[in-house]
């Protein structure tokens, strides 16, 4: 049977305590700094607004769990990087979002989000690291495409791909503001929760 298209996404609950989460048969995660689009990119995906989206980073402060079917998920996941300095880099994304990464038998796919115009920071490739770490599936996303001048975009492209060992190809290209790359990050996340 093929998945509900993700317009059919219903709020379904938030946690703090990834503990609590109960199970699920596939789910997908946002993940990246404060500020750079997830909330916006669920939204878009889905094509309603069911994940608050704010100016100020440290808008998402819970796991915010989306449901597209029984049992099929998005997750909106609060950002890192908020709090700057050395001792949030040592504290890495902290043991909210740590432990909801590492307890879950369903996640098909962590979409790491990376700011286009702004590149990976520090945090983000330490993320991806942890990431290939724990063994979990990623896929790089840059959003906020919409902000890097037509003129730079395959440039910019290549090179933020290239500083995290991608090709161009290899890293989606959205903007939750304009539409662009949108149509084959939904294909990609129907797939994956449909697995
Ligand atoms: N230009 C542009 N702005 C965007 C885009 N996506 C999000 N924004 C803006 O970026 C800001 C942060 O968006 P959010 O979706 O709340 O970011 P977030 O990653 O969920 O942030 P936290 O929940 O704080 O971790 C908001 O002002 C959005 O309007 C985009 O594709 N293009
Ligand atoms: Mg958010």
């Amino acid at each position: 049977m093929s998945a509900p298209p993700l317009a059919a996404a219903e709020f379904l609950l938030s946690a703090t305590d990834p503990a609590r989460i109960g199970p699920c048969a596939a789910e997908a995660a946002f993940v990246g700094r404060s500020n750079v689009g997830k909330s916006s990119l669920l939204n878009a995906v889905c094509r309603k607004d069911i994940a608050r989206v704010s100016n100020t980073p440290g808008r998402t402060r819970t796991i915010n769990v989306f449901q597209v079917s029984h049992g099929r998920w998005l997750v909106d996941l609060p950002g890192y990087g908020f709090a700057s300095g050395p001792q949030a880099e040592r504290d890495g994304w902290g043991p909210m979002i740590e432990g909801y990464l590492t307890g879950r038998p369903g996640l098909r796919m962590v979409c790491a989000l990376i700011d286009a115009k702004v590149g990976p920071t520090k945090l983000d490739l330490m993320m991806l690291k942890w990431l290939e770490a724990a063994d979990l599936p990623w896929r790089a996303v840059a959003t906020k495409a919409d902000q890097v001048k037509p003129s730079r975009a395959s440039a910019q492209r290549r090179d933020v791909a290239q500083a995290l060992g991608l090709q161009a190809e290899d890293l989606a290209w959205v903007s939750a503001k304009d539409g662009l790359g949108l149509s084959g990050l939904r294909a990609e996340l129907t797939v994956w929760l449909d697995s």
